[in-house]
């Protein structure tokens, strides 16, 4: 049976980036816009690696905690994070929880871009996931030195102060598609370095008794 990896966070995180980055000719819908672009959870076909495919769903981002504001479809005063959280835990769900084999929550990491929410909605994925892997994908980091990876180890105060746990298993990248890092930023190797850096992360989940280089 075909393995699952739902990727999750906060609305423009890059959550879709992420998606087309695994997924080549998945074409999700993404946009710098400041409201939401995805708007229902959709699965891909990954080919992490010859023979190594993976079902990848993008999904729809959360919210900031917000104002309360009132419903006519449910007739009840709602925030607007708390209903976007319940699509995401009913894409989950109508998906079936059990058959999910990876959560990647994704966190933007360029600067000033981390919020207390991001570590509230961390929180909001762990209490969902059960006993499913989560594991944490760091992403807006073109600008950050070489190698990329000590982002992790530079920021674990911050971590903390969102919760999350420091041995989390993680990946620090740049989700940016490659003919922008070529042409804004002359940096095309630090896309295929980001790809093949979320694919390992992936690999050492679903197959981790492989070193993950071998069926
Ligand atoms: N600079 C930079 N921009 C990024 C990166 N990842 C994504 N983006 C940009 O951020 C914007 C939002 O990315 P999306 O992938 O659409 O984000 P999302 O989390 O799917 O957001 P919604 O679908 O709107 O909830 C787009 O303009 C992306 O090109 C990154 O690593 N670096
Ligand atoms: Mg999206």
């Amino acid at each position: 049976m075909s393995k699952n990896v739902a990727i999750i966070g906060q609305t423009g995180a890059g959550i879709s980036s992420l998606v087309n980055m695994l997924c080549l000719d998945a074409n999700a819908p993404t946009s710098s816009d400041t409201t939401r672009c995805t708007k229902e959870g959709k699965e891909y076909q990954c080919n992490l690696e010859d023979g190594w495919m993976c079902q990848v769903h993008d999904t729809v981002g959360l919210g900031e905690p917000g104002r309360w504001q009132f419903s006519f479809k449910s007739f009840k005063f709602v925030r607007k994070a708390d209903t976007w959280q319940l699509e995401l835990e009913e894409y989950l769900t109508k998906k079936n929880l059990e058959s999910w084999d990876l959560l990647i929550y994704c966190i933007p990491g360029g600067r000033g871009l981390l919020k207390k929410s991001h570590g509230q909605n961390y929180k909001k994925v762990k209490s969902m996931a059960g006993s499913v892997p989560i594991v944490v994908v760091v992403t807006h980091l073109e600008n950050f030195k070489d190698p990329l990876d000590s982002w992790w180890s530079d920021n674990l105060s911050t971590l903390g102060n969102l919760g999350i746990p420091e041995n989390t298993k993680h990946a620090c990248i740049t989700a940016l598609p490659k003919h922008a890092l070529e042409t804004f930023y002359q940096k095309g190797d630090l896309y295929d370095n980001s790809r093949e850096g979320l694919k390992t992360l992936i690999r050492g989940i679903l197959w981790p008794s492989t070193g993950h280089r071998r069926r």
